[in-house]
């Protein structure tokens, strides 16, 4: 059996039940998040953009005076859009980077390596194609110090237990003194994040909707999508976000021959997003045994670069 077909049977077998939040990313489910990224609610990406582009000098600068090389990772790389611009205010404060852009897909990271090609044709890029679970721990460590970055606050789609495990993780794989720089989306007015979940135009109904059509295509199941509702919570207390696809009716849904029962009403949990405060940040930083150097945050308070000593 495919670790997709096991991990969404287990998680449907669950109580209450779950499916795996990784799965929401086949082709059609990368270009809804591709739209999502552009929605006038996901205010994420600006935040991002706007601290990249303000704030890339300083945090070079503050990188340059603990290192004068340095090999850069950047885990679920993308195409590089965005961490270009913050390369390129690497590149004049350092002899030398290499760039590892570790991502899932092959077909990006050709992508990534162009766009840095034309725009930092200084810069040595090597990219690594495959979960990074498996091709970070394979990277071979050079005498360089490394910068370890994972963007677009996607630690938020961990667990608690799990980003200190993640965190942990990076440790590991880091030596005395590496720097890490993770993107945290911090705690804020509840409506203004409950909305990025929840946008007008349905695109996020339809990115998370997209799993059940998924198991229906790769693993044939027999979800009717209509008989299913998107339902974003968020808790202001724990900052959690959640996405849920709720049954419209009591139902029986078959996946190969496997059948699964649903309550009316009963809610399928699909994606947690978690939502930080800087004291929440300094305990995940105590919990792993690394040092918070510096935050950099957007203007707003709505988002930090947390960097990180291991
Ligand atoms: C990838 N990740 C950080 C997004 C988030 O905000 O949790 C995924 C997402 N889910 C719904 N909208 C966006």
């Amino acid at each position: 059996m495919k670790d997709f077909e096991k991990e969404v049977k287990k998680g449907l077998s669950n109580k209450p039940k779950t499916l795996p939040t990784k799965y929401f990313y086949d082709a059609k489910g990368s270009e809804l998040f591709q739209e999502i990224m552009d929605l006038e609610e996901y205010y994420l990406p600006v935040c991002e953009r706007e601290i990249i582009k303000n704030s890339s000098n300083q945090l070079a600068a503050n990188i340059s005076s603990l290192c004068n090389e340095v090999d850069i990772i950047g885990l679920g790389a993308g195409d590089g859009t965005k961490t270009v611009e913050l390369l390129k205010a690497f590149m004049p404060l350092f002899q030398h980077i290499d760039y590892f852009p570790l991502d899932i897909s092959a077909d990006i990271l050709k992508v990534n390596k162009e766009n840095m090609q034309v725009e930092i044709p200084d810069l040595k890029v090597k990219p690594v194609a495959g979960n990074y679970f498996i091709s970070l721990p394979k990277l071979a460590f050079s005498d360089k110090k490394r910068l370890i970055l994972f963007m677009g606050a996607n630690i938020g789609n961990y667990s608690p237990e799990k980003a200190i495990e993640f965190v942990r993780f990076l440790k590991e794989n880091s030596r005395t003194n590496d720097l890490l720089l993770i993107a945290f989306d911090l705690k804020k007015d509840p409506e203004k994040i409950l909305a990025a979940y929840n946008d007008k135009e349905g695109v996020t109904a339809k990115f998370n909707m997209n799993l059940l059509a998924r198991i229906n295509n790769e693993l044939n199941g027999n979800f009717d999508l209509n008989q299913f509702k998107h339902f974003p919570t968020y808790d202001p207390v724990s900052g959690v976000c959640k996405s849920h696809l709720v049954s419209l009716e009591a139902q029986t849904v078959s996946i190969g021959d496997d059948t699964y029962s649903f309550k009316s009403f009963e809610a399928i949990q699909t994606e947690v997003s978690i939502k930080y405060d800087l004291s929440e940040i300094e305990k995940l930083a105590e919990e792993t045994g690394i040092k918070l150097i510096k935050h950099f945050p957007d203007s707003k308070n709505y988002y930090t670069l947390a960097l990180f000593q291991v």
